[in-house]
């Protein structure tokens, strides 16, 4: 958008007065970054406004991601930026007398998401809008995010995330949108028109953020929902205080859990709210237009991001049934035309599936049509697939209810993240499916927004790539390719070395400050930075290091390439393994750290509160990007793209998107090690790995598994006899001792290569030549030809809206 400095300025001031009654300078940080939200949200809202109303009126056809968790990070300067407007509003700021950065820092993170899932839903919420996508989001406001991790004595503790304090300056309630969501009851059937008896109705209120694309192509809408008493049951004097904490609670606060999944009640209401809300909506705005429900699938689509929204497919299939008067036949066609589903992880404790029992009595109705649709597709399937294939694939089983099934057989499209996790899709946890329905698997591997982890988080290095190959690359990031010309340019290496290390720089502030610990900037920044869990290993890192030290303490004079091992991860409270291991991570931390035989050549550093902000901050700053799950079992992963894009190394083995990587980027330019995924296959038909005899036959691993209990970390207590039962006494699940050599292996040849920093550099620079394929855009651009069958509006030239300021 155009808008002059002085206007900015001027603008800002009476924004802040209109809203504070007091002068712009003499305002708390918060409240400086509060009318500053408030005001850039003005100067899109008209246009948000029209381009709402464009939709409808050119009748264009809509997509709805429906995603129980979204994880945006930060809005102000991304969204600045996607307005064109970030200078001017830095530099008008700083006129005004203000510090940008204690007011870009003073945004409440929100933290509405657990980690990829939620990460990657917003990445393409950003890409759809940027693209000219009508594509929108619908979620849930959690009053509370992700907790708020706080390192106390080594331990991870775990505080409430208010994100809400200060209010959020991009969100809009529309009360005027609110539905009504049935809980609970008696339901039958008269004839085909059911009647519902003492049901417990919550008022669904939405709240709207509008996701502006970049060069503002467009502006959608994030929708997220907030449970209420409905207003005639308050006004009338009906509703209890149990019935207001009832209520309150379904929107309170997100399930701390990542890729694991737990039959709570309170989480079934979740999932049904937001589903049932959001499917309402979409049909009543139909209703408004005059479209016929039959038209639905050529003018919307629904996403499904994992299973925890797979409720829209019969709440669907309700209002087609109960409210349009729809054939069974009919509304089912729509429905699968309408709702494609993707799988997020093959992991077995994160499949939902939940007691009948439970579905039934909370939502009477959408269980009658779960039933239904079960028992027609075991009528209709059985005779062409026969009894085994059908029982194996019905969404209700034993008296629970399947909710991947349910997802599978309600869409018309299912799909993994990266090319090997839908190879094991189709070809392993989803066969039997696959096997029936060939047609509806796909692949579409992740991708990430360049403009938040390159142009926002990393200016110069973006500025350095637009001085080599100009601005194409800024909304085609496939020509980023361009940037192989220069690896052998020394200029252009050495700039690219100069700006690693002012990112470094910047980081080592960030934990001088926070940790108390003065890292070597000159040292490898090797990063480990994602939820903690046992598939993902951050045990295995943490082997490495304590192998490190000992080799430092026996070898206190060796040549030694510095290193600064950075962590950054949640455990979910519950998870005991996890939270040992951030315990011990930490405490190996404060030996090695103490050590003067470590002294600026070996450090660990464990960043507290790891979330979407901060690693904004650690990303430029990666040299090596770990990534060290054991093959098979990440899905894809989006952090080896993101720190690929700003110059790190992978560490990798053959799993998720580091194959991809791999395959872009080849051995020469990241390291790969460890078992492949077929490999781990085999050991585990066989059952042919014993770990224990590894352990005993292995002086070096029995060393440092020893460490963990025998006292060498005086700090650690029971936590490191977790880790050990786990390595040796439960057979160490997932291979880290298995795969323990290679990585030291590949870890030396990553100490050595970085000695000759001409050679390193150049790796770099390849690796963000080849990180444009992984751009959202793209990923965006493959759901939405090949599953949603969406287009986008078409571009316009000019880059000014049109406000009324
Ligand atoms: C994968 N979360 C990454 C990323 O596709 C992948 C599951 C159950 C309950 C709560 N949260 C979950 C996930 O399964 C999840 O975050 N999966 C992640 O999705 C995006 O890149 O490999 O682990």
């Amino acid at each position: 958008m155009n808008i002059s400095k002085e206007q900015f300025k001027d603008d800002y001031q009476k924004a802040f007065t209109n809203m504070y009654a007091s002068t712009l300078e003499g305002g708390s940080s918060t409240q400086q970054y509060t009318a500053l939200g408030t005001l850039l949200r003005s100067y899109v809202a008209e246009y948000w406004r029209d381009e709402r109303e464009r939709y409808i009126k050119e009748g264009q056809k809509q997509v709805f991601y429906f995603s129980i968790e979204f994880l945006p990070g930060k809005f102000l300067e991304n969204n600045a930026n996607n307005m064109d407007i970030l200078d001017i509003v830095e530099e008008g700021c700083k006129e005004l007398g203000l510090d940008f950065d204690e007011i870009t820092a003073a945004e409440a993170e929100p933290a509405i998401g657990n980690g990829g899932l939620g990460r990657l839903a917003s990445c393409y919420m950003d890409a759809g809008a940027s693209l000219g996508y009508p594509l929108h989001g619908n979620g849930i406001r959690y009053r509370h995010g992700l907790f708020r991790q706080k390192i106390v004595d080594g331990y991870q503790a775990e505080l409430p995330d208010n994100w809400l304090r200060h209010r959020n300056a991009w969100e809009v309630r529309d009360h005027k949108s609110s539905v009504l969501v049935r809980f609970g009851g008696n339901v039958y059937l008269d004839g085909f028109h059911p009647v519902y008896e003492d049901t417990d109705d919550v008022v669904a209120v939405a709240y709207d953020i509008p996701m502006i694309g970049y060069h503002l192509s467009t502006v959608n809408t994030m929708r997220l929902w907030s449970a209420e008493v409905p207003p005639e049951e308050e006004e009338e004097g009906l509703a209890s205080k149990e019935k207001y904490e009832a209520v309150d609670e379904i929107t309170e606060f997100l399930y701390p859990d990542d890729s694991s999944y737990e039959g709570k009640l309170l989480r079934l209401k979740q999932e049904y709210f937001f589903v049932s809300a959001g499917i309402q909506t979409i049909m009543k705005s139909f209703k408004r237009y005059q479209i016929s429900p039959k038209d639905l699938s050529e003018k919307i689509a629904i996403h499904i991001n994992d299973t925890h929204p797979a409720l829209a497919i019969p709440e669907l299939m309700r209002i087609l049934l109960d409210e349009e008067k729809l054939t069974w036949d009919q509304a089912w066609e729509i429905t699968i035309n309408t709702c494609a589903y993707t799988n997020h992880t093959v992991l077995r404790e994160a499949m939902e599936t939940w007691r009948c029992d439970m579905v039934k009595k909370l939502i009477p109705r959408i269980y009658m049509i779960i039933e239904e649709i079960d028992r027609r597709y075991v009528e209709q399937n059985k005779p062409i697939y026969g009894d085994e294939l059908v029982q194996s694939t019905r969404p209700i089983q034993d008296d629970y209810l399947h909710m991947a099934h349910l997802a599978i057989i309600g869409s018309h499209s299912v799909n993994g993240v990266a090319g090997l996790h839908s190879k094991i899709l189709s070809e392993d946890v989803l066969r039997d499916f696959s096997e029936m329905t060939p047609h509806k698997f796909n692949n579409k591997t992740n991708g990430i927004s360049q403009r938040r982890y390159l142009h926002v988080a990393n200016p110069e290095l973006r500025e350095l790539i637009s001085e080599c190959i100009g601005e194409d690359w800024l909304t085609n990031p496939a020509s980023m390719k361009v940037l192989l010309a220069y690896q052998n340019d020394q200029s252009v290496l050495s700039k690219l070395a100069d700006i690693k290390h002012q990112n470094k720089e910047k980081l080592a502030q960030y934990i001088k400050e926070n940790n108390g610990i003065e890292v070597n900037t000159d040292a490898i920044f090797d990063v480990l930075i994602k939820r903690l869990h046992a598939y993902k290993r951050q045990h295995l890192q943490l082997l490495h290091i304590i192998h490190l030290y000992f080799y430092l303490k026996d070898n206190p004079q060796a040549d030694f390439q510095p290193r600064v091992f950075i962590f950054g991860a949640k455990a979910a409270p519950s998870y005991v393994f996890a939270k040992d291991v951030i315990k011990v991570i930490n405490e190996v931390a404060e030996t090695i750290n103490n050590d003067p035989d470590c002294k600026d050549k070996l450090q660990v550093v464990f960043i507290e509160n790891y979330g979407a902000a901060l690693a904004e901050l650690i990303i430029p700053a990666a040299e090596i990007s770990e990534q060290i799950s054991l093959a098979g079992k990440e899905a894809s992963g989006t952090g080896n793209m993101k720190m690929m894009l700003n110059g790190a190394l992978t560490m990798g083995t053959l799993d998720g998107a580091n194959v991809e990587i791999n395959s872009f980027v080849g051995d020469e330019n990241m390291f790969v090690f460890g078992l492949r995924k077929e490999e781990v296959d085999r050991y585990n038909e066989r059952a042919s790995y014993n770990s224990k005899d590894l352990y005993k036959s292995d002086a070096k691993i029995k060393r440092v598994v020893d460490s963990l209990v025998d006292g060498t970390f005086p700090r650690i207590q029971i936590e490191g006899q977790t880790i050990y039962d786990h390595l040796i006494t439960h057979n160490d699940e997932y291979y880290a001792l298995k795969d323990f050599h290679s990585f030291v292996e590949a870890q030396e040849k990553a100490a050595k290569l970085y000695k000759n920093k001409d050679e390193w550099n150049k790796k770099s620079l390849i690796n963000i030549a080849n990180s444009g394929p992984f751009s959202a855009d793209y990923a965006v651009q493959r759901y939405a030809s090949e599953i949603w069958i969406a287009q986008p509006k078409a571009m316009r030239t000019d880059k000014s809206i049109v406000t009324s300021h």
